[in-house]
């Protein structure tokens, strides 16, 4: 990574952003209709760099929410680097060691720096993080849909679009008869399945009735804290089982792969507190043999920009989550449009993330406004 331009961030600005979406999304632990989230902009040297927070409004995915991350950043992250002359990724990403968690809070900042840098060098963002690929490879996540019927015309409509790989969301109750029915009706899509972590080892027998479906591999089907649970149930599955909310960090990547709980990675920027330790989930990963994908939080255009970026490193070898902004949509607050044709999205060439803020879009789905100077 280059890090050796130290920038000087003057005033940090976060907007507070709400864009409906085309459709409900719904997952094990809720539903939602409206992407709300926090979009931050550093500003200095005659630059600004973005970055998107990805934390929910409810605690249900991370225990991060947008009025946790919201105090987090005023009074804790933001100091660090405001008025400082030392405002590099990499010096802000030790000195945000010493805050615990809060990760999501983390990857904005990080982010935005990250951007901010990119952009100074004139490089683009995938390139200076060690990206190596030209276009990456998307599927879709599915939400879970009223009945069998709609899943299937769902994943028929998405098939269409070239997606690489489709995802479903499932649930106690709302698995197998699903998976057989699309199965069925797509002897030879990509398929795999996201719990978010809503089954317990008492269903290893469910669990286990998915191996008659070929599936890439099985995301987050126990408890986000407990690895060990999955290495357990690893042991009764032919389907490879990928972890998401149970990584945080590459320590805790090189553990879960160690104990054999997981044979794949969702990467989460968000979720990992920012691309530097992206980069090294994915170092740690790829030394041991274990894709990584990168996943998805239904961001908007500054937050896909960086999952495209990350996602343009060698061991990212799996289609990620970060399909066409217009599938969630009706305009987005980028240019150019993060569009996929055929599952394949090109990654931006210009400096930094490669898009550029459109203002009369982002006035519109902007509900408040805050400044922060040194
Ligand atoms: O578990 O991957 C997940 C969205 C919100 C929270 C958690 C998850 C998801 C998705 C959506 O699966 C991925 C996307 O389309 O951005
Ligand atoms: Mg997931």
């Amino acid at each position: 990574m280059i890090d050796n331009r130290k920038m000087r961030v003057e005033c940090a600005v976060l907007r507070h952003v709400e864009m409906p979406l085309k459709f409900r999304f719904r997952t094990s632990f809720g539903e939602t209709g409206v992407k709300k989230f926090l979009l931050l902009e550093l500003r200095g040297e005659g630059i600004s760099g973005w970055g998107e927070c990805v934390a929910e409004e409810g605690p249900f995915y991370s225990p991060e929410t947008l009025s946790t991350a919201l105090p987090i950043l005023a009074e804790y992250l933001l100091p660090l680097i405001l008025g400082k002359a030392v405002a590099s990724p990499s010096a802000f990403d030790e000195a945000a060691k010493r805050v615990r968690g809060n990760r999501m809070a983390k990857a904005a900042v990080e982010c935005a720096l990250q951007d901010m840098l990119a952009r100074a060098s004139g490089v683009p963002l995938g390139r200076a993080l060690g990206g190596t690929r030209e276009a990456i490879e998307v599927g879709v996540s599915l939400g879970i849909s009223p009945t069998v019927q709609d899943t299937v015309e769902n994943v028929r409509k998405h098939v269409a679009q070239g997606y690489r790989r489709i995802k479903l969301k499932i649930e106690p109750g709302r698995d197998f008869d699903r998976l057989a029915a699309v199965r069925e009706a797509f002897p030879d899509v990509t398929l795999t399945v996201d719990a978010n972590a809503a089954y317990t080892l008492a269903d290893a027998g469910t669990l286990r009735s998915f191996d008659a479906f070929r599936l890439d591999y099985m995301e987050q089907p126990l408890h986000h804290e407990d690895v060990v649970a999955h290495a357990e149930l690893a042991k009764t599955l032919k389907t490879p089982i990928c972890l998401d909310e149970s990584i945080r960090s590459a320590a805790g990547a090189s553990a879960a792969i160690a104990l054999g709980a997981c044979k794949v990675i969702n990467i989460k920027i968000g979720r990992v507190g920012g691309h530097a330790e992206a980069v090294r989930i994915h170092d740690v990963a790829r030394a041991a043999g274990v894709p990584v994908w990168c996943g998805g939080m239904l961001e908007a255009g500054i937050g896909r920009a960086h999952n495209v970026a990350i996602a343009s490193l060698p061991g990212f070898s799996k289609p990620g989550d970060t399909s066409s902004s217009s599938r969630y949509f009706e305009e987005d607050i980028v240019t150019p449009a993060l569009e996929a044709t055929d599952g394949l999205m090109p990654v931006p060439t210009g400096p930094g993330t490669g898009v550029t803020i459109r203002p009369d879009v982002l006035g519109r789905v902007t509900t408040a406004i805050q400044e922060f100077r040194a």
